[in-house]
C-alpha cells in the first residue's frame, strides 16, 4: 500500500509541508529555509503534486542528493495518483494559476502557427521564432543580459567592426571545416557552450543539444546547473561522430562536492574542464527578475534567508539558484584544481589581456575562454573579439601562443562571425543562446537544422574568402583598424532613452 492522496494533503502548511514529486512523496519540511529557490514557491505546492513546477529547473536526481533519506516517504498508491491528478483538474485555481493557465493555452496558439523548421534559414531567424513560441518566464531568463544589456549588444556590434581581406584564385573545389580543440578531432570550429536550466525551454532540455552535437560531429560542453543530470546528458550521445564533451564548472563552496563533480566527469570520459571564473555573483538580469516577480505575483518583495545570506527569489530564475557558487574562488585555488584531475584545465571568462598572460604563465591551464558571459555578467565588459585581437600578439610575442588555446564566446550568430574569430587566433567559438532558441522551438531537429546552417555558411564562406581549412586562415584575411575604436558609438541605451525627459531649449515667454 502507498501512501494515500489524503494524507498527504494534510500536511500542507509551512509547519508540516509534504509534496509530490513523480509519483513519490517527500517531507520537505525542514528543508524549506534551505531552498535555494526559496520557500515561497515550494509552499505553493504544499500538500499536493509539484511536478510540473519541479521538473524544469531540477535533474531528476536532485531529491535523492539533497534530500535526507528519511524524508523520502515513498510512493503514492496508484489509484490515488490518479485521483489526485483528477482533483488537480478540479480544485479552485488561484488567480495566479488562472494566469499561467491562460499562457500555457497562448503558448499552444502560438505553437500550432509556427513555421515549418525548413523555414529558419540563419540562426537568428530560430531566435524570431522563440521568442513568439516560448512561455515568458522561459525567454525572459535566456535572452537577459546584464544592466542596460550594452555589452550583449557590442557582442554583436563588435563583429561589424571587422571585414574581411578575401584571396582570390585560390583552388577552393575543397573546403575542410575539421579542426582539432583540446586535442580532439571535431567535424567544426563551434561547440555548444554551456547554458543553464534547458527544460525551460524543452521537456527534454538538453539532451535535445546532446543528440544534435553527436549528429554533427560538434562538442557540447554540459552545464553544472543543467535540468537534465550529468548523466542523462552523457548518456544521450548517440551515433558513431562520439564527438568529445566537456563539463563547465561552477565552483562549489564546499569542495568536496566540487571534487566530486570533477572526477565523475572524467571518469565518465569528459574531455577537459571549463571552469567560470566572471561569475563569483550573478548580474543583474532585470528582464528575468521582471519576469520572476511577476510570475511570484508578489512585485518582487519576498525575501529569503538561505544558508546566512538572503535570497531574494524575485530575483529571477538565475539568481534564486546560484547561491552555491564560491566568490573566494582565486588563482592560488588553480594547483588544488591540478591535483584533483588530469583533465586540460580552462578557465571561462577572462576579459583582460593580462588575465590571459597570467593563466598562460601559471603552467597550470590549458586554455582560455575569452568571454563576458553572453553579456550576462559586468555590463560594459568588453567583447571577446575585441580582446582576441588584443591578446593574440602579445601571446605570440612572448611565446605563450603555444602553451594555451585560446577560445571565444558571445554574439556569433554567422559563418562570418566564426571565421573572424578564427582568423584573429581563437581556436574555436562557443555558441549558446542560438542552440537554446532553436531547441526551444523545434527540439533536437531545430538544433540539428542550426548545425547544418552554421556548416553550410561556414564552406561558402570560406571558399570566398579563399581558406581551403581551419589552418589557413589568419590575421592577414581581415581587417581589424575599426575593432577597437566603436565608430558606430556604443550600442542604444535603451532605458535611459525611456526614462530621461528630452532635453529643451529655453523656451519664449508665453504672450
Ligand atoms: O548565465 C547564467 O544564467 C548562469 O550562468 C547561471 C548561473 C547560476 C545559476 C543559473 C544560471
Amino acid at each position: 500500500m502507498g501512501l494515500s492522496a489524503k494524507e498527504i494533503a494534510q500536511h500542507s502548511s509551512r509547519e508540516s509541508c509534504w509534496v509530490i514529486v513523480r509519483g513519490r512523496a517527500y517531507d520537505v519540511t525542514e528543508f524549506l529555509p534551505e531552498h535555494p529557490g526559496g520557500e515561497k514557491i515550494i509552499l505553493k505546492y504544499a500538500g499536493r503534486d509539484a511536478t510540473a513546477a519541479f521538473d524544469p529547473v531540477h535533474p531528476p536526481d536532485t531529491l535523492d542528493k539533497y534530500l535526507d533519506k528519511s524524508k523520502h516517504l515513498g510512493a503514492i498508491d496508484k489509484a490515488d495518483l490518479e485521483a489526485v491528478a483528477e482533483a488537480e483538474k478540479t480544485r479552485v485555481r488561484t488567480p495566479e494559476e488562472e494566469a499561467e493557465a491562460r499562457e500555457d493555452e497562448a503558448v499552444a496558439e502560438a505553437r500550432a502557427l509556427m513555421p515549418p523548421v525548413e523555414s529558419c534559414y540563419n540562426l537568428l531567424d530560430f531566435e524570431a521564432v522563440a521568442r513568439r513560441v516560448m512561455k515568458r518566464g522561459a525567454w525572459a531568463y535566456y535572452s537577459s543580459a546584464a544592466d542596460d544589456e550594452i555589452s550583449l549588444r557590442e557582442n554583436r556590434a563588435a563583429f561589424q567592426r571587422v571585414w574581411f581581406r578575401p584571396r582570390i584564385l585560390v583552388d577552393v573545389a575543397n573546403i575542410d571545416l575539421s579542426t582539432r580543440m583540446l586535442g580532439s578531432r571535431v567535424s567544426a570550429p563551434f561547440y555548444v557552450t554551456a547554458t543553464a536550466l534547458g527544460r525551460l525551454g524543452h521537456p527534454d532540455g538538453e539532451t535535445c543539444l546532446t543528440k544534435a552535437a553527436s549528429r554533427h560531429n560538434v562538442v557540447q560542453m554540459i552545464p553544472t546547473l543543467a535540468s537534465c543530470s550529468f548523466d542523462e546528458i552523457m548518456d544521450a550521445a548517440e551515433g558513431p561522430g562520439n564527438p568529445p564533451q566537456w563539463l563547465q564548472l561552477y565552483v562549489n563552496k564546499d569542495r568536496e562536492i566540487t571534487r566530486r563533480i570533477i572526477q565523475h566527469a572524467e571518469k565518465r570520459g569528459c574531455r577537459a574542464l571549463f571552469i567560470t571564473v566572471d561569475a563569483p555573483q550573478l548580474g543583474r538580469r532585470e528582464k528575468d527578475m521582471r519576469a520572476k516577480a511577476t510570475a511570484l505575483g508578489d512585485g518582487g518583495s519576498n525575501v529569503q534567508k538561505t544558508e546566512g545570506h538572503s535570497t531574494d527569489v524575485s530575483q529571477g530564475a538565475a539568481r534564486a539558484i546560484s547561491s552555491f557558487i564560491d566568490p573566494s574562488l582565486c588563482w592560488d585555488d588553480l594547483p588544488w584544481f591540478r591535483s584533483v584531475t588530469r583533465l586540460p584545465i580552462i578557465l571561462k571568462g577572462v576579459q583582460r589581456v593580462e588575465d590571459v598572460v597570467r593563466a598562460a604563465e601559471t603552467g597550470l591551464v590549458d586554455g582560455v575562454v575569452l568571454s563576458n558571459h553572453g553579456g550576462r555578467q559586468l555590463d560594459f565588459a568588453p567583447s571577446s573579439l575585441e580582446v582576441l585581437a588584443e591578446v593574440m600578439p602579445v601571446l605570440r610575442a612572448r611565446g605563450l601562443d603555444r602553451r594555451i588555446e585560446v577560445y571565444v564566446d558571445g554574439g556569433l550568430r554567422r559563418a562570418t562571425d566564426i571565421l573572424k574569430a578564427l582568423c584573429l587566433g581563437a581556436k574555436g567559438v562557443g555558441i549558446g543562446r542560438p542552440f537554446l532558441y532553436a531547441m526551444s522551438a523545434y527540439g533536437v531537429e531545430g538544433v540539428d537544422r542550426a548545425m547544418s546552417l552554421l556548416k553550410d555558411e561556414l564552406e561558402m564562406d570560406m571558399r570566398l574568402l579563399g581558406a581551403r581549412s581551419i589552418d589557413e586562415l589568419g590575421p592577414e584575411l581581415v581587417d581589424t583598424r575599426s575593432l577597437g575604436s566603436h565608430p558606430n558609438g556604443v550600442p542604444e541605451d535603451h532605458l535611459s532613452r525611456l526614462a530621461y525627459d528630452p532635453l529643451q531649449t529655453p523656451a519664449q515667454k508665453s504672450k
